[in-house]
């Protein structure tokens, strides 16, 4: 080689799990890109496009600094054709021709507006769109769509649960689960998960690991803490999923997207007097209280560290752990479990530390992993 280099070469892992991604973004203008790409691919179920973009995003989001010109990628992994050209046109217009396009397209602008609904999912946006409904107007208004329950309650907290949580008001949840928990048992342990432990300033709902240091007890702590909540007055809706979790099942070789521990997706009231600095509303709203997303999952406290790292996100940072553990180690993670295949055994662990060195990864703290 003739050109030999005096700085230091720091290879970026295709691996989020292998790289440090805080919730400082300096490539906003491209992943902002991406992500209605990416989105765009997965309404039309295009998964492999739609990963390509997601995983271009995960890796320049965890650049401490600012892409100026396609140059200074030639070494990033995970960015194909496709995402450069992409990136050419905002480097030398300041916006994508195609994202503008995608931006304007009906059937993107309808889809995005029907998923926003709290319980309406690609599916069932992709079924109303088919019929040729296209504003939440015309859907109300169709005698013939059924709305379950949860889509009912979507749509009557639209405006709330639309509008992002802050950190104070993620606190005062945590206060208001904390006490619910302890009138139970004293001894419980509760846990913020998701993107608030990540760091994260705002949230689309606050997340919670609750259980119990005794096995088994656990079982008894959702429904009550739902039945608390109720008491209270402050349960404005409760999707209850009682565990279907069973240690002689594991570990599982397809791929599921939920865990089968016991959960629920909750919407709670929250009183702008238990917020410190106020409530995150509209100017002129006046109400005194909000809607917001809660989601708690309780698991056996032996399968605490797994639950933990699964659910502390993001979801870019787990599907490459998954894909790390299967691909280089030969293992399998879940929320549930880490399973080594090639010693037929599974790897036990009390914290997240434990599995990242069974993984033989660095640890990455919490607010590392927003990739
Ligand atoms: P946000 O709420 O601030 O928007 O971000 P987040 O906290 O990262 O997203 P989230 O949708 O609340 O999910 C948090 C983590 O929970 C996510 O990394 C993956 C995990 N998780 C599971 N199973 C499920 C599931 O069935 N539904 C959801 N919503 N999250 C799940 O492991
Ligand atoms: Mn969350
Ligand atoms: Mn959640």
């Amino acid at each position: 080689q003739v050109c030999s280099t005096s700085t230091p070469v720091t290879t970026v892992s295709q691996y989020a799990c292998q790289r440090r991604t805080t919730t400082e973004n300096h490539n906003k203008i491209f992943t902002d890109a991406f992500e209605v790409l990416a989105e765009s691919y997965e309404f039309s179920e295009m998964e492999g496009p739609c990963l390509a973009f997601r995983r271009a995003a995960s890796v320049l989001k965890s650049l401490p600094w600012a892409v100026r010109s396609l140059g200074a990628t030639l070494d990033l992994p995970c960015l194909g054709e496709h995402t450069k050209a992409v990136m050419e046109e905002v480097l030398q217009c300041g916006r994508s021709f195609e994202v503008e396009k995608i931006l304007s397209d009906e059937r993107y602008r309808t889809l995005k507006l029907f998923t926003s609904v709290f319980g309406v999912g690609p599916k069932t946006a992709e079924k109303w769109y088919r019929r040729g409904l296209r504003s939440f107007t015309d859907i109300l208004a169709d005698r013939s769509i059924h709305l379950n329950q949860m889509q009912q309650t979507g749509f009557l907290h639209y405006g709330d649960i639309t509008r992002a949580v802050s950190k104070a008001e993620a606190r005062s949840l945590r206060n208001i689960i904390d006490e619910a928990v302890r009138a139970i048992t004293p001894a419980a342990i509760v846990a913020l998960t998701g993107g608030f432990r990540r760091g994260k300033e705002f949230g689309h709902d606050v997340d919670f690991i609750v259980t119990t240091p005794e096995l088994g007890k656990e079982k008894i702590l959702l429904p009550n803490i739902i039945n608390g909540l109720k008491k209270q007055g402050i349960l404005l809706f409760c999707d209850y999923q009682a565990s279907t979790f069973d240690m002689a099942k594991l570990p599982s070789y397809r791929f599921e997207a939920m865990d089968h521990f016991a959960k629920c997706f909750l919407i709670l009231r929250l009183e702008a007097s238990q917020v410190e600095g106020g409530l995150h509303i509209a100017e002129g709203d006046s109400r005194g209280w909000r809607a917001v997303r809660v989601d708690l999952v309780s698991p056996p406290v032996d399968r605490y560290a797994f639950a933990l790292l699964g659910w502390t996100g993001s979801r870019q940072f787990e599907r490459d752990l998954r894909r790390f553990a299967r691909v280089k180690q030969r293992m399998i993670l879940d929320n549930h479990c880490l399973y080594d295949k090639t010693k037929k055994e599974f790897l036990a662990a009390t914290t997240e530390k434990d599995i990242f060195a069974h993984l033989g990864l660095e640890y990455i703290e919490p607010w590392q992993r927003n990739a």
